[in-house]
């Protein structure tokens, strides 16, 4: 267990603490996500913790990411969960998904869940190899020549994902569940959860995550109520009855949603990974710059006009605006002209986000404390979270919004110096909340420090 030192570290002992943390949670040839809550693999956390492995050992980071490939199921889907092999009680478990059993699309060596996350995995390769630039020459061929070896698995992602999760081609990743946006139980997801129902008769199982936490104090008002979790597990019902198959899984399931932010993500990744592909000579690059204009034509199509985004229930149409942090999903994808890119950059560090007035750093919550669903402790309704934090610092780089991201980056290495790596943190107090010795988070410090 990881203990809060007496006084806020220095930078290189936030850094050196956070590599202390991913080496605890290394199991070999994966990190878990953390120790007790989470101690499998999470896909989009795999790639955080790829980009800040490759500030220590490129090596090691490129075989977080081949593991997870190691997991993609036939159809190219890289599924959000690879179970390790130990019986840690987690729920759902492997059993409960039992994708093996019921869809021939699952690989036969290794237990998944039949989900996906985020996109993220194309800006970590592209970390890497930028990374292994400063390295010897041996390391940066072994480097190059194992990405290339990754290449066909990472084209078949974004070609499941550019496919069966946007059929009608209309720009925006379709997710089947809130798992699958990474925002669990954000109010994004409030109105299209009260279409989910539970059949009569459905016995939910027993949360596992509170029992986990319940050693840190506080468990059940940091994470998603017990009613949002029957639902969660009805939609993994659904999925199951559906053979985790796309075409039935569109017809079938009562929560389909256009997810913004994941499209945004995947309009960055694909255009990373474009650059890979002309730096080392790969095939794809036209195919994936062609779906980073597409996905991009559809996250600017649902901006209202200061530029934030919205979510599209794909059931009936309905557009799904909501105060959270996935509005902010144009800095990611980019796109927006000047005027309305400097509306958004300022509403983010206004006073109804990162800059009110109480807040302890002036970083990004999860929803906006100015919204009536603002809850400072619960999850993905109010706290902050490292590596939205590290996503929209490197967005508003990407869009040229240097000073932005500077206060952001200043004020997250602030918030990692208390040396607990959390899942996420209270914004009016500054509370570590969640999990300690997070993987993510600490992969996260050590990119920001490096
Ligand atoms: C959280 O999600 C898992 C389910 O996937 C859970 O609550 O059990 C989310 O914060 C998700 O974004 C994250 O990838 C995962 C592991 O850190 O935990």
């Amino acid at each position: 267990p990881i203990s809060a030192p007496a006084a806020k570290l220095t930078r290189s002992q936030t850094a050196a603490r956070a590599a202390y943390v991913l080496a605890g949670n290394d199991r070999g040839r994966l990190t878990v996500a953390a120790p007790h809550l989470y101690p499998h693999m999470w896909s989009w956390d795999a790639a955080f913790i790829a980009m800040g492995l490759a500030r220590v050992s490129t090596r090691r980071a490129l075989t977080e990411l081949e593991t997870l490939l190691s997991a993609q199921w036939r159809t190219g889907m890289v599924p959000h969960i690879v179970f390790t092999d130990d019986e840690t009680g987690y729920e759902p478990g492997p059993r409960r998904w039992a994708c093996r059993e019921v869809c021939p699309d699952a690989p036969g060596h290794v237990a998944t869940s039949g989900l996906i996350q985020p996109p993220v995995h194309g800006v970590a390769v592209r970390r890497i190899l930028d990374a292994a630039r400063i390295a010897a020459a041996g390391e940066r061929q072994e480097v190059v020549e194992r990405i290339r070896a990754m290449w066909p698995a990472l084209l078949a992602w974004h070609r499941y994902l550019a496919t069966r999760r946007d059929p009608e081609e209309r720009g925006l990743v379709t997710i089947y569940h809130g798992w699958e946006s990474g925002l669990d139980n954000s109010p994004r997801w409030d109105a299209p959860y009260a279409a989910v129902i539970p059949a009569p008769g459905f016995v939910p199982f027993r949360r596992a995550d509170l029992h986990a936490l319940s050693a840190l104090g506080g468990a059940a008002a940091q994470r998603p109520s017990d009613a949002d979790y029957t639902k969660y597990q009805w939609l993994v019902e659904e999925l199951r009855r559906a053979r985790y198959d796309d075409e039935r899984a569109h017809r079938t399931l009562s929560f389909r949603m256009g997810d913004v932010l994941t499209s945004a993500l995947f309009v960055a990744a694909n255009e990373e990974l474009a650059t890979v592909a002309d730096e080392l000579g790969l095939p794809g690059a036209d195919e994936l710059i062609g779906y980073a204009d597409r996905f991009r034509r559809g996250v600017l199509g649902t901006c209202d006009e200061s530029g934030f985004a919205a979510d599209v229930d794909l059931r009936d149409g309905t557009v799904v605006r909501t105060p959270t942090i996935a509005g902010f999903a144009p800095l990611v994808s980019g796109g927006l002209d000047a005027a309305r890119r400097r509306a958004l950059v300022e509403r983010l560090m206004s006073a109804d986000w990162c800059g009110h007035p109480g807040f302890v750093h002036a970083l990004p919550p999860s929803t906006s404390p100015a919204s009536p669903d603002f809850d400072p402790v619960r999850y993905w309704r109010g706290p902050q979270w490292p590596p939205m934090t590290w996503l929209l610092i490197w967005g508003l780089e990407r869009s040229g919004e240097q000073e932005a991201a500077h206060m952001l980056r200043e004020a997250a290495i602030d918030q990692l110096a208390d040396g607990l790596f959390a899942e996420y943190y209270h914004p009016f107090t500054g509370e570590p909340l969640g999990a300690r010795a997070q993987s993510w988070t600490a992969a996260v410090a050590l990119d920001l420090l490096a």
